[in-house]
């Protein structure tokens, strides 16, 4: 390979760690590592910075926590003895100032001449000088990462079919603890223990639940059939009729059993037909759409809060930030509890008609149930404190399903709230919201 592209390499490498926080432990086998530093390198020589970044993750996924530049450094220097204590302490000190840099959105400028430095020490190590092209390469590189990483940043990428994708922001990384404590007013045993995740990788998720004009384009496309149109397992989906809720044949997301305007959540979808949209968005797009997995989806949702509800604990509030079963549905169904306000909404609302979370994400609560990516499982003993989804062990036949719906009372609309519903299950009350790799 060419020297300046493994210098790129190596600097990429080093800025995208700058990002994420991870430990300097040393992989269990250099040699095999150094094989999946080579698949990264192969890639980004063909600028696939895909395939690049997901070599470097298989690596760090392979070993635990391993810091990749450092372990490549340290690999370089063990078959060719090139970096001293020196030139050690000059990257792990420009790691850093690369890293503030980038928190406290540093100027290109800045930027430029910190890579300026960085490609000093590079030329020193590789004993060839770099040229003013590749500063400026490495600068703009990285402004363009963090600019696509930038914490509320949203966007809506365009489809190969026409049109564009549903409207996605950036989350910011950080940790919370997942789950409710004892004593929360609503709170079932499945919602602890409490625990600490940390979410080290930015991720996008939908501002909003996919609405019914967003699947339409999958569909119109594609020719898609739900679940519920193929009658899988039951026939039709199930909503209400006569005061009772049922799987109803011919009942689908076209005709749930009241009128839809097309930006109102799209539901009578299963936990699979939202996997088949999401995999004809990534197609459309080149991007990689996926469900938010259980602890990415809670993240989202308290947006910084440890409360009850996401807007505080004071239950007048919620009929400002939530679709759920008021005033308004109590007036059609008056033999039904509803909560003491009035959203305004019998059935699902248009989607954003509520105040939004800190993060800029509406309807988290209510309006339509939302199936992430993981598998049913009775508490969260033994979860995943990383964010991903836990799809090992107990029920995977049954998937999880987020934040109430439009049916629900005020403990249903809780941020540690859970249920779950079979992959193939669907309802006038279940919808979703992607998620998104960045
Ligand atoms: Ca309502
Ligand atoms: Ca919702």
């Amino acid at each position: 390979m060419h020297q300046t592209t493994k210098l790129l390499f190596s600097l990429l490498a080093l800025t995208l760690v700058a990002l994420v926080p991870v430990g300097n432990t040393m992989a269990q086998n250099p040699v095999i590592a150094r094989f999946m530093f080579e698949d990264a390198e192969a890639a980004y020589a063909k600028k696939d910075y895909v395939t690049t970044l997901a070599k470097l993750e298989e690596a760090e996924q392979e070993f635990g926590k391993i810091n990749p530049p450092i372990l490549y450094l340290r690999i370089m220097a063990r078959h060719g003895s090139l970096i001293t204590k020196e030139d050690f302490d000059t990257i792990e000190r420009l790691r850093e100032e690369t890293a503030r840099y980038l928190r406290d959105y540093g100027e290109l400028e800045s930027v430029r001449d910190h890579a300026r430095e960085v490609y000093q020490v590079f030329t020193k190590l590789r004993k060839y000088p770099a040229t003013r092209a590749e500063y400026a390469e490495y600068a703009k590189h990285e402004s363009e990462l963090r600019e696509r990483l930038r914490p509320g940043r949203s966007f809506r990428d365009s489809l190969g079919v026409g049109g564009e994708g549903p409207e996605m922001v950036v989350i910011p990384t950080g940790s919370f603890m997942m789950g409710s404590q004892p004593g929360e007013a609503g709170r079932k045993n499945s919602e602890g223990p409490q625990h600490k995740v940390t979410i080290a990788r930015s991720f996008a998720i939908g501002r909003y639940e996919v609405t019914v004009g967003d699947f339409g384009r999958f569909v119109a496309a594609t020719a898609y059939r739900t679940d519920a149109e193929r009658n899988v397992g039951r026939k039709g989906c199930v909503t209400e009729k006569n005061g009772k809720m049922q799987y109803l044949e011919g009942s689908s997301w076209l005709a749930t059993g009241f009128r839809q305007e097309v930006n109102e959540p799209v539901t009578c979808v299963s936990w699979n037909d939202a996997i088949a949209y999401a995999d004809w968005l990534s197609t459309q797009t080149g991007k990689r759409y996926r469900l938010p997995t259980e602890a990415e989806w809670e993240y989202a949702a308290r947006a910084g809060t440890q409360t009850a509800y996401y807007w505080g604990d004071d239950p007048d509030q919620t009929c400002r930030h939530v679709n759920l079963f008021d005033q308004a549905l109590k007036r059609k169904s008056p033999e039904w509890a509803a909560v003491s306000c009035d959203d305004g909404v019998i059935y699902t609302a248009e989607v954003g008609r509520y105040m939004p979370n800190a993060f800029g994400l509406h309807d988290m609560f209510g309006n339509v149930f939302e199936w992430v990516e993981d598998c049913w499982h009775e508490n969260y003993e033994g979860a995943p404190t990383d964010g991903s989804a836990w799809t090992r062990g107990d029920d995977c036949g049954k998937r999880v399903k987020r934040g109430g719906t439009w049916l629900a009372l005020l403990p249903g609309v809780r941020s540690a709230g859970r249920d779950w519903g079979s992959a193939a299950a669907r309802s006038y009350i279940s919808g979703f919201r992607l998620a998104q790799d960045l």
